[in-house]
């Protein structure tokens, strides 16, 4: 009922709407209306009240509910089931646990993960209200080889949603985002499958938005950034939300019915950080130097080694030789 509440003080932004006309509309009492009212304030909306006009939305605080992210989607499924909270270890975690019984699209955010989890058992800093901690659930019908190509489905996504706020970034193949060559966004795919069928995919999906530089650790700044660290902006998270979201949705759908990633490979060569530079490949406890040549249209790194070898990689640990050193 709260939610409905909001959705009618939000048709009505910025104009007064009686208590009267609320209750009516809704069929419930104005004791209840009000009782509700307060619980929104206690969650940061600002509702004004007035003798005989009613009440008024001023201004919505800025937490990554679906009341506050619907208003930016045209997606059908992606996002349209959002469980929010302001804490959990990880989302990745939380979208495991609960996948099987969920919705395809459905979405974990937290405010805050205290676990938050890189790839191969690293860590992701992801502090208060300030970055972007999500994770999908996806339930495609492919074959588990096939899930690779979509967490480069998620890092177009991202890219996309960023270019639509006026912000430039590259992709640096598999799976992160660079503004000014550091790391804004990072994406961590998970599936869980039996035999050869996919039960669901989670893709996690962190990103830096207005991050200090003393939220990242010493080690962490020369190859970290946020967007505000980047741009000097304030980004408004619920936008940048679902933009994304629409972008997956829309990049998701052809890949999951065809099989066609043709839009996403094209993307990921345009915005591609690696090609034509300096890598090194890490593979175990293996280190390899070669040159990144081209991303071919199955959404493989194409790497030609010091010893003249050309090498596919589907999935993988990759750093750019920078000026000092790999990043
Ligand atoms: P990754 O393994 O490629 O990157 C992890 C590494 O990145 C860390 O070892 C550290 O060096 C660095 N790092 C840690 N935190 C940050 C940060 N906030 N910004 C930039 N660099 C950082 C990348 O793994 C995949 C990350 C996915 C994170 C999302 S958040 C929502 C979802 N839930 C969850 O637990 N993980 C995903």
């Amino acid at each position: 009922m709260k939610r409905r509440i909001l959705s009618v003080l939000k048709k009505n932004k910025g104009l007064f709407i009686s208590g009267e006309s609320i209750s009516n509309e809704l069929s419930i009492s104005r004791t209840a209306v009000w009782k509700h009212i307060n619980t929104l304030r206690e969650e940061g909306y600002d509702i004004e009240s007035l003798p005989k006009k009613g009440y008024r939305l001023l201004s919505s605080p800025d937490i990554l509910t679906l009341e506050e992210i619907e208003e930016y989607l045209t997606t059908n499924f992606i996002g349209r089931n959002i469980y929010y909270f302001e804490n959990l270890d990880s989302t990745n975690t939380k979208a495991k646990e609960i996948a099987l019984n969920e919705q395809e699209g459905t979405i974990i955010i937290a405010e805050e993960q205290t676990k938050g989890k890189g790839r191969l058992g690293r860590s992701w800093i992801s502090p208060k209200k300030k970055g972007i901690w999500m994770s999908i659930i996806l339930k495609p019908k492919l074959i588990p080889s096939e899930v690779a190509k979509l967490t480069l489905i998620g890092a177009v996504a991202v890219n996309r949603g960023l270019e639509d706020m006026g912000i430039g970034s590259y992709i640096k193949w598999p799976n992160d985002i660079l503004i000014d060559g550091k790391k804004v966004c990072g994406i961590l795919t998970e599936m869980t499958c039996e035999l050869n069928m996919i039960n669901f995919v989670v893709m996690g999906i962190g990103i830096n938005v207005n991050l200090d530089r003393e939220d990242f650790s010493e080690e962490l700044r020369d190859k970290a950034t946020s967007i505000r660290l980047a741009t000097g902006e304030e980004v408004d998270r619920k936008r940048l939300v679902g933009s994304i979201l629409n972008y997956l949705e829309e990049l998701y759908i052809p890949f999951e019915e065809r099989g066609d990633i043709s839009k996403t490979i094209e993307i990921c060569r345009e915005k591609s950080i690696l090609i034509g530079r300096e890598v090194k490949v890490i593979r175990g406890d293996e280190e390899l130097i070669g040159k990144a040549l081209a991303i071919d249209d199955e959404g493989q790194l194409i790497v030609e080694f010091k010893d003249g070898k050309i090498k596919k990689l589907f999935s993988g640990e990759v750093s750019i030789r920078g000026l000092e050193g790999y990043i």
